[in-house]
């Protein structure tokens, strides 16, 4: 297992050599941000990105993400063009060593919150999510700004794009997401590259549009469309759990082997569907972060873990979800439970 670091490249306020200095860190997750959803990435861009990493003395073997453009998603003739063009990113990332790649089929928006900045108890703030608030909000006239979200969006073109997504629904996003798969799948395989979906955050449907990568029968039913080991997921403790119906060790007993990516975060249920992001020890929430990485050693997993999302702490200032301290202390958490836990198994086979 290998703990890795989300780093947002060049533009990021975190340098390389502050990720370097992380505890049992040993490689960045990362991306192309440079370079339009449903472009084929430069070799340029790559071999400098690899490069910096490498020089700063870490891997750059995990890419979150490689976007899936809209035209897909919504199944348009054009799709055909940004699945080539996805199908050469996988080729030219394999080509300098990327081994995994991260990416999601949510419609339009990516993760989403209700508030970016809620205060805790303990002076920390955290990203949070409202139900009832999120069901207020009309993104298509609304001043939204959400963590996750392409803000090249202008008002007009988001209402245009909303208006395409009337005609999907659940059963034809699912059809897209096959005829993408079968499309891309192959090339990973043949290229030594692990895809792994990242589950819809929060994983229920939002402003009437379908989500379906939400819990455990729909992660049975997404691997089989794709019987490949090379067609898996990103295990994301935080998205999956808060839906009270997820339980987490099912899940990775379904998708066991299919599993090159987790991302493990700690989140408090407080409501039926409300959520806060809390530090990334089990005690501060809802997740068995002990339990989930058990289950997946004890399975033999041999992928790669990032600390996901940290509340702000020490007055740190930055991009939501990602600041360097809580992070930091997230990672070296699951350093310590990784040993743990590798530790006591030893000592069972004595
Ligand atoms: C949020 C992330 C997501 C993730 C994408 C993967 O922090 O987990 O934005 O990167 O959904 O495509």
């Amino acid at each position: 297992m290998k703990i890795t670091f989300r780093w947002y490249g060049e533009s990021d306020r975190i340098t390389l050599n502050q990720i370097r200095q992380i505890p049992c860190v040993s490689g960045v997750v990362s991306a192309i941000y440079d370079t339009p959803v449903g472009s084929v990435w430069s070799e340029e861009s790559i071999a400098r990105l690899v490069g910096q990493c490498n020089a700063a003395g870490l891997e750059c073997e995990v890419i979150e993400s490689v976007p899936v453009h809209e035209d897909i998603k919504l199944g348009l003739p054009s799709a055909k063009r940004y699945i080539d063009a996805y199908c050469e990113n996988i080729r030219r990332l394999a080509k300098h060593g990327v081994k995994c790649i991260c990416y999601n089929f949510m419609p339009v928006f990516d993760w989403l919150r209700s508030d970016l900045e809620t205060p805790l108890p303990d002076g920390s703030n955290a990203l949070t999510y409202r139900h009832r608030t999120v069901l207020e909000m009309d993104p298509a006239t609304s001043e939204l700004s959400l963590p996750g979200w392409d803000e090249s969006y202008t008002k007009e073109g988001l209402k245009a794009l909303l208006k395409q997504y009337e005609s999907v629904d659940e059963e034809k996003l699912w059809g897209n997401l096959q005829h993408f798969l079968e499309a891309v799948i192959p090339v990973a395989e043949a290229e030594g590259v692990k895809m792994g979906i990242h589950p819809d955050d929060p994983p229920w449907g939002i402003f009437g549009l379908p989500r379906i990568i939400t819990g455990a029968d729909n992660i049975k039913r997404f691997l089989s469309l794709v019987d490949s080991p090379a067609n898996g997921i990103t295990l994301c403790t935080g998205s999956l759990g808060v839906a009270r119906e997820n339980d987490l060790s099912e899940i990775a007993e379904i998708a066991k082997g299919r599993i090159p990516f987790v991302h493990m975060r700690n989140i408090k249920i407080t409501g039926e569907r409300d959520f806060e992001e809390t530090a990334h020890p089990s005690c501060y929430g809802n997740v068995d972060m002990y339990a989930v990485l058990k289950k997946l050693l004890d399975d033999g997993f041999d992928g790669y873990v990032r600390p996901d999302h940290g509340r702000m702490i020490w007055g740190e200032k930055g991009r939501y979800g990602y600041g360097l301290y809580d992070r930091a202390l997230g990672a070296t958490y699951l350093a310590g439970l990784y040993e743990g836990i590798v530790k006591s198994k030893k000592e069972e086979r004595k």
